[in-house]
């Protein structure tokens, strides 16, 4: 079975149809990729200069609503990044909203970013390097059970596609690594709340989450081994996943832009596919406090 689906939409208010959005509903919860072929983000004639490489050598320029960005060059690259990331993210919420009405009363916002350094070939550490298998979880800012809903897109100004990997459901890559997990340890998670290293406090739940997004990185013999296909995603196409449950691996590709959105598992049509509920399931212990 792929792991994409394609929707046609082409504007970013584009209305969808009830059948659009219950194959967007099963898909994501299912843990597939939903594909949006011809929804492309303009950009405006003065940010074209952001795609030439002058904004700093961060892998990605971060940027939350209230904080404005980080990690970019300049301060005039800061307030034309800052206007075309909020663009970005009015963007993606007005797609959603469209194509996920169950979701929307219920999204919060996270962070955005904007990915100008090429990825093939880029130094980190191995625990950064996404172009290793992973699901994703935040080591500072817990998300405590809520998913990580993301919408990408391909902002490239000619032709090189975004090519990710895709690898086993999460079921499985819970199945294969838990039992290799540390136990949590509630007096930690308490101080790195009160040090601030983590925003809000680390539950069960984004301690193994944590894990396993760790051990699949660091199991060379499970990258090479594991299930994947690879998908090239065009300049002009935007993506959206649930990216806390599929495996996932950026492989190439420069300029993209990426928004996070937060939803609390209540808000699923199954709750029972939720990251969360597999990982109570296979360890039979609730890891997380239930909200809204
Ligand atoms: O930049 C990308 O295409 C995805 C990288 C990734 O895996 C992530 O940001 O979590
Ligand atoms: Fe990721």
């Amino acid at each position: 079975m792929s792991k994409l689906v394609d929707i046609s939409l082409s504007h970013w208010d584009a209305r969808a149809s009830p059948a659009q959005q219950e194959t967007a509903l099963q898909a994501l919860e299912d843990g597939r990729v939903i594909v949006l072929p011809d929804l492309a983000f303009p950009l405006q004639k003065e940010e074209y200069p952001l795609l030439n490489g002058t904004a700093g050598s961060a892998k990605n320029i971060s940027w939350d609503p209230a904080r404005g960005v980080r990690g970019q060059g300049d301060a005039h690259d800061a307030a034309l990044l800052a206007a075309l990331m909020q663009r970005y993210a009015h963007h993606t919420r007005s797609l959603l909203a469209s194509l996920l009405p169950r979701y929307l009363p219920h999204l919060q916002q996270g962070k955005g970013s904007f990915r100008p350094v090429e990825v093939a070939g880029r130094v980190t550490s191995w625990r950064k390097d996404d172009t290793r298998l992973h699901i994703d979880s935040f080591p500072s800012s817990p998300t405590q059970g809520r998913r990580i809903l993301r919408v990408f897109t391909n902002i490239h100004p000619r032709d090189a596609p975004r090519v990710w990997k895709l690898g086993a459901p999460f079921e499985q890559v819970a199945q294969h690594f838990l039992p290799l997990a540390k136990r949590p340890q509630p007096v930690l998670a308490a101080l790195l709340h009160r040090l601030h290293v983590t925003k809000s406090r680390r539950t069960p739940y984004d301690h193994y989450m944590l894990q396993l997004h760790d051990a699949m990185k660091a199991d060379l013999a499970y990258q090479a081994q594991v299930e994947q296909q690879t998908h090239a995603f065009a300049p002009g196409q935007t993506w959206i996943v649930f990216s806390d449950a599929v495996s996932h691996a950026a492989l190439r590709g420069q300029h993209a832009l990426e928004q996070t959105w937060l939803l609390p598992v209540g808000a699923m049509a199954a709750p029972d596919k939720s990251p969360l509920a597999i990982l109570e399931r296979q360890l039979r212990r609730p890891l997380a406090w239930r909200s809204g």
